[in-house]
């Protein structure tokens, strides 16, 4: 599989972890364009890359359906059968900035296994699919109190010694508002083969986890899916529950992401050489539907805030993050600490602190963007 990575991602991606395989790209690249090129777009695997057959694929769609159905790629893509649907959407890893939390605590267990990402675990595509509202129709719709849907990935990973498929599920609510697309499309090309080829689920407004790559399978069930990924992993423990004292039912399923953003330049340590003026650039990003309405810069740690002039946010769209760029004005020689938030249109904005809102799973680190930097002015 390494050279599928070489191939298919750019020399510069930082292998955080070679096998399973998980990379980001590095901070300068980012945010270089507000749509990221496959080539640059994060990838996160609990297991190996299958290699699956376009021609021979078919995906099967049975559980509480009325009528259970295979379909061929090209069934999906048939127009006269399922609109094509093509959309924006930002895909982000809930594990996004997690080195925040590494930095302050981070044990020995399950949780150095994942990446240490930075704030790289975050891409930006256009997908063309079919919406699986559309599919479930076509299979006589949902039957017996049918109200989940179980998506199987075709790569393998372990678990306490046990070989299993990467499984997840997500509610029909999310599904009827056609939310869940079947995508074999990502930025004009098909599907490269790290993420997903030759079809992969993308859940508008969901963390990454619920977008299955390699999709073989979805099976309609009456509550969420008991597999690991589903019910063990992706939990948000609160502050007092430990490595030691943890039960699955202390978590809340991370469904949606909360609002965040980052400052992608300049980057912490640096030193920045300007003329009164220092330039900075991000992203900002929110779950749910939501979108980053307000992006905010400090350069005194958070006491006043610049805003971000809404010209120089990219396009908004509905499940997408936005890139951003400010010129900050600054006559302070020395260092000073740099920091960024972001207001959605509900209003909602980011923790001021990493430690308010750590957390054993270190997961979701949303908290304002804080980086240091020594201006000379
Ligand atoms: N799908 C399968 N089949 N196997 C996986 O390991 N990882 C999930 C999701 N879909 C995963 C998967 C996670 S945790 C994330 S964040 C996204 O894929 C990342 O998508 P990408 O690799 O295309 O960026
Ligand atoms: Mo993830």
């Amino acid at each position: 599989s390494w050279e599928i990575i070489v191939k298919e991602k750019h020399p510069d991606m930082l292998h955080l972890l070679q096998f399973p395989y998980n990379g980001e790209p590095p901070k300068r690249l980012v945010t270089a364009e507000p749509m990221t090129p496959n080539p640059l777009h994060f990838v996160r695997n609990h297991g190996g890359i299958p290699i699956i057959d376009s021609q021979k694929f078919e995906l099967s769609l049975d559980g509480l359906v009325a009528n259970p159905k295979t379909f061929t790629l090209k069934d999906l893509q048939d127009e006269n059968k399922f609109p094509r649907i093509e959309k924006t959407v930002t895909i982000q890893c809930s594990g996004t900035r997690r080195v925040e939390q590494i930095s302050l605590y981070a044990g020995e267990g399950d949780e150095m296994i994942n990446a240490p990402w930075a704030e790289g675990a975050i891409g930006t595509a256009r997908y063309v699919g079919v919406s699986l509202k559309k599919v479930i129709k076509a299979c006589g719709g949902l039957v017996n109190g049918g109200k989940h849907f179980e998506f199987y990935g075709a790569d393998t990973y372990f678990k306490k010694n046990q070989v299993m498929n990467y499984v997840v599920s997500v509610p029909w609510s999310k599904v009827r508002a056609n939310e869940v697309i079947l995508a074999w499309e990502m930025n004009g090309e098909p599907l490269p083969k790290i993420h997903g080829y030759p079809l992969r689920v993308v859940v508008m407004g969901y963390i990454g986890a619920r977008s299955v790559k390699w999709l073989y399978r979805i099976k309609a069930i009456e509550n969420p899916s008991r597999a690991p990924v589903q019910s063990q992993e992706y939990l948000y423990f609160n502050q007092q529950v430990g490595k030691h004292n943890q039960r699955m039912t202390d978590g809340i399923q991370i469904q949606e992401m909360p609002v965040s953003s980052a400052i992608m330049s300049p980057w912490t340590k640096q030193v920045v050489v300007h003329n009164g003026v220092i330039k900075c650039k991000g992203w900002a990003y929110s779950g749910g539907g939501r979108w980053p309405e307000r992006v905010e810069v400090s350069t005194d740690g958070g006491q006043n805030w610049y805003p971000v002039p809404p010209e120089n946010m990219s396009k908004k769209y509905k499940y997408a993050w936005r890139t951003w760029e400010i010129d900050i004005p600054c006559d302070v020689e020395g260092w000073i600490e740099v920091v960024c938030r972001c207001w959605d249109n509900s209003l909602n904005t980011q923790p001021l602190t990493v430690r308010s809102s750590w957390n054993w799973g270190l997961h979701v680190t949303s908290s304002a963007h804080r980086i240091n930097i020594y201006s000379v002015n």
